[in-house]
């Protein structure tokens, strides 16, 4: 037993050594990105993407900056891949697979067998025929990104909606029969046998007819041998579909199968701290389910959202940090970029405003994290020679060089948390386009 005196001669440091406690330094270090923070809890955090925006720029730093996987939002689809049976263009999936390589990230397979986004002329094949096309597909798409995907939606959205617990018709449904999934699986496993293989599907995150019937199918798979590594919940929740109440009891009981479970495509509609809070329930259930391996969400920012309308994604229009992204940060155990002290204070992003020749405007926004804060402050630092010639809702300082910009609130500082604010400010191009680097936000 350790006297108060030895704590003394020792200090806490000493103590923490001599008891085998290894360098505890508090949450100063903790991560300040949602892949990092995920990373931290032994999972992946993910988001879709769509090729045709790789080429802009705060879409892809937003990416490569946050996430550690991605899914081809379309570009991997029947559609995309196999328009013209047997004729296969892998063009747009490959720049995602390519880009996400290069920056290491994981890439999700999305997705082999669906009755959605699939050329007509499959629908017209005989059913000897269908069987064929359906396991020359899966073949070709596999070996082709072999080695590249951590997991594969082999079979996607088969079960009906409602009560009936039923398979959804569909070609492969109505021709091959239930056997159809179970054969799906069986191909790919022998096309890419390091890839993990999962069931995909949406209105299935709470125990309902439809989770049951998956459910089943699932523990059938188990029993009788069929490859099958992972359930993917895709989790499109908003008002008339909330997170269900026993979302993590239902991840639970199909991780209780021996499958991973897998949060796939997971947006909300909403905003604030309404949307904040639920996402917040949705990432902390993953962590308590041992067998939850990551989170994708369906997108990087609002604007592209399939339901940009609903604003359900954590990054809005202009690629700032929403409520919503604080929390799910939060929740990951990551703390907000220069959050001092270790708690989540205040994170900051960028955009680009009205841009003249000569000279264009920037606005911060300033985001509170899990707690209240009663001030902040933040610096932008511009490439000289560019000169910063206005600024408004902040109070400036300045360094020596003129290009470091320390910013704090006009006035009353206090932030609730996960409430935002913003100040603005003109830069001088003087011959540079360079964008503004924000520092870290400190809040007090
Ligand atoms: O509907 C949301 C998702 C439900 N689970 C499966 C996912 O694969 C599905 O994703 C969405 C994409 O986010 C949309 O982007 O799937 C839709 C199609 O079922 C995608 O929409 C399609 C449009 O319908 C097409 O008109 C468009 O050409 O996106 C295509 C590519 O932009």
């Amino acid at each position: 037993m350790v006297t108060r005196t030895s704590i003394g001669a020792l200090g806490m440091a000493g103590l923490l050594a001599a008891s085998g406690v290894i360098a505890l330094s508090g949450t100063a270090d903790a991560a300040s990105t949602l892949g990092s923070a995920a990373a931290g809890k032994g999972r992946y955090f993910g988001a879709a993407v769509a090729a045709n925006h790789l080429g802009e720029a705060p879409y892809v730093s937003t990416l490569d900056t946050e996430f550690t996987s991605a899914t081809p939002e379309n570009e991997m689809k029947w559609d995309a891949v196999e328009r013209t049976r047997n004729s296969f263009t892998f063009g747009a999936a490959d720049q995602i697979v390519s880009h996400a390589q290069s920056k290491g990230m994981k890439v999700r397979g999305h997705t082999l067998v669906w009755h959605s986004q699939l050329p007509s002329w499959v629908g017209t094949l005989g059913t000897a025929d269908l069987r064929t096309a359906m396991n020359n597909h899966i073949t070709k798409v596999m070996q082709h990104y072999k080695g590249k995907i951590h997991s594969w939606d082999v079979v996607n959205e088969a079960f009906q909606d409602g009560n009936s617990g039923a398979r959804r018709s569909s070609p492969f449904q109505d021709k091959l029969g239930n056997g159809f999934i179970e054969e799906a699986f069986r191909t790919a496993r022998a096309a890419d046998p390091a890839a993990k293989l999962c069931y995909n599907d949406y209105n299935t995150d709470g125990v309902n007819a439809k989770s049951n019937a998956v459910y089943n199918m699932v523990r059938d798979f188990k029993a009788r041998g069929v490859p099958i590594d992972c359930v993917g919940f895709q989790s499109h929740f908003n008002s008339a579909s909330p997170v269900p109440g026993d979302y993590q009891a239902n991840l639970q009981r199909f991780a209780d199968l021996g499958v991973d479970v897998q949060i796939t495509e997971l947006d909300i509609e909403g905003s604030g701290t309404a949307q904040a809070n639920s996402y917040s329930n949705v990432v902390r259930a993953c962590l308590a389910v041992s067998r939850c391996t990551g989170i994708t969400v369906w997108g990087v920012t609002d604007k592209y959202s399939w339901r940009a309308s609903g604003t359900p994604l954590l990054f809005d229009g202009n690629y700032n940090k929403k409520p919503a992204y604080t929390a799910v940060l939060t929740a990951l155990g990551g703390t907000s970029s220069g959050g001092g002290g270790g708690t989540a204070a205040c994170t900051v992003s960028y955009s680009k405003q009205e841009e003249w020749s000569d000279r264009f405007n920037g606005k911060v926004t300033v985001t509170a994290g899990g707690s209240a804060i009663g001030n902040w402050t933040t610096t932008v630092t511009v490439t000289s020679p560019q000169k910063i010639s206005a600024t408004w809702n902040g109070t400036p300082t300045w360094d020596s060089s003129g290009n470091v910009m320390t910013m704090k609130p006009n006035g009353n500082g206090s932030l609730a948390a996960g409430a935002s604010t913003s100040f603005g400010f003109t830069v001088m191009k003087n011959g540079s386009n360079a964008a503004p680097v924000l520092g870290s936000c400190t809040a007090s």
